[in-house]
């Protein structure tokens, strides 16, 4: 960064705070990772100057035989990652990708049925603030309260009366195993397509540890940066038969030039996705998820759903009296980082919320395992039931202060010069 440093001092400074940041503190965002170095160089690399639009071999511009190489590569890896028919690499985000299929094979006003926000599902699944709730006329299913499981009854019930064009599932905050055959069986029942958007389970579902959305979902989206442990962005896959309208749906229908220099950073992901130690890598991640949620539990703490099947969980703060916006932030004093999220019927507004949501993905890929993860359960327990108490916030800082020293994030290389 030495360029950086002299051309524009105060960008660098900040990069600089936010790599002492996220080296500093423990992770614990269910939807963020901490890529490669290898993921970094090609991000960061001339692949940013070039553009592309069209696809490989069918380009609006001259000069793109390189980029060609680098998006056919992206294509291959994560057909062979998630056993796809066909896959566009191009969407730059979850959002345009699930965007992409809506565009693709509905016209405003039809109808969608997805998960509610608050229940686990993703803006993007029909809320109206969203584009997805604002053109289209979007039905929501929930979660059994007994249980916080996918409440397939009331599924079924809602698809029969209201005949949707296409059903979405998949989560944003949702702990337990989707059953994609299930889904699929409820939308031919209505005649519906179905929609899986695995952008928080892919890691999992690249590896075996979830099954996969294919063959029983028509279109699979999903996010490149979470348990994938990619750069920022989104893919869209689906059946060979829907491959031309989703390739238009993502250019020209939604979006313009594709970002190569992200595409090359994903097919980098992909390859890194491919090699046996990721397998390794998202076992750990689900073993540190289940360790931490019991220990929490231990603890006295609630967890929705009484624990999980992957790499997330939400504390369930209301026993203890507190709002997830307000243990967000205790918990950000002693550099553990969360995000406030709401829990099945929540009583309070999504930016206050009653929970907080925790994942593992970041602290396994800094190398924690399940005895660290007691630590940090005892942490955030011993914070948040003694929010006021000196010696209780000396103590855990100085342990998160010690964790993250034993397990150093990026080398050296990546530290700015002074
Ligand atoms: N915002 C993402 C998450 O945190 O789960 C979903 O897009």
């Amino acid at each position: 960064m030495a360029n950086l440093k002299d051309c524009d001092p105060a960008i660098y400074s900040l990069i600089k705070d936010e790599l002492d940041r996220q080296q500093s503190g423990l992770e614990l965002i269910a939807s963020e990772n901490f890529v490669s170095e290898a993921v970094l160089e090609a991000q960061g690399s001339v692949l940013t100057n070039k553009y592309a639009e069209g696809l490989p071999g069918k380009r609006y511009y001259g000069g793109c035989e390189f980029v060609d190489g680098v998006e056919r590569l992206a294509i291959e890896r994560v057909k062979k990652l998630f056993n796809a028919p066909h896959a566009n690499v191009q969407p730059h985000s979850g959002a345009q990708a699930n965007t992409a299929v809506l565009f693709a094979m509905l016209n405003p006003g039809d109808t969608i049925l997805g998960m509610a926000l608050d229940q686990g599902g993703h803006l993007t699944h029909g809320s109206p603030v969203s584009l997805s709730g604002k053109w289209f006329k979007a039905v929501s299913y929930g979660v059994n309260a007994q249980d916080g499981r996918v409440d397939f009854d009331g599924l079924l019930r809602l698809a029969v009366e209201h005949k949707p064009r296409l059903i979405i599932c998949g989560a944003s905050n949702y702990p337990r195993i989707l059953d994609f055959a299930l889904f699929r069986q409820i939308a031919d029942e209505v005649g519906a397509y179905l929609m899986a958007d695995i952008a928080h389970i892919a890691g999992m579902v690249a590896t075996g540890l979830h099954p996969n959305p294919f063959p029983h979902a028509h279109f699979v989206t999903t996010t490149t940066h979470k348990t994938l442990r990619g750069p920022r962005g989104g893919v869209v896959m689906c059946q060979a038969e829907f491959a031309p309208a989703i390739d238009k749906a993502v250019f020209p229908g939604t979006q313009g030039g594709p970002l190569m220099h992200v595409i090359a950073a994903k097919a980098v992901a992909f390859h890194e996705a491919l090699q046996p130690e990721f397998a390794l890598y998202q076992k750990r991640i689900f073993e540190n998820a289940r360790q931490l949620a019991q220990t929490l539990i231990e603890q006295g703490l609630a967890i929705v759903s009484g624990g999980t099947d992957n790499h997330l969980m939400t504390v369930d703060l209301r026993p203890i009296n507190m709002t997830g916006k307000t243990a967000c932030e205790i918990l950000e004093s002693v550099r553990i980082t969360t995000n406030k999220n709401t829990i099945p019927n929540d009583p309070q507004k999504p930016h206050i919320a009653s929970g907080i949501r925790i994942g593992t993905p970041a602290v396994t890929t800094r190398g924690l395992g399940a005895s660290d993860m007691k630590i940090v359960a005892q942490c955030i327990a011993d914070k948040l039931k003694n929010p006021e108490d000196s010696s209780t916030h000396e103590r855990v800082l100085k342990t998160v202060s010690d964790v993250c020293h034993k397990y150093p994030l990026y080398s050296q290389r990546l530290v700015p010069a002074k």
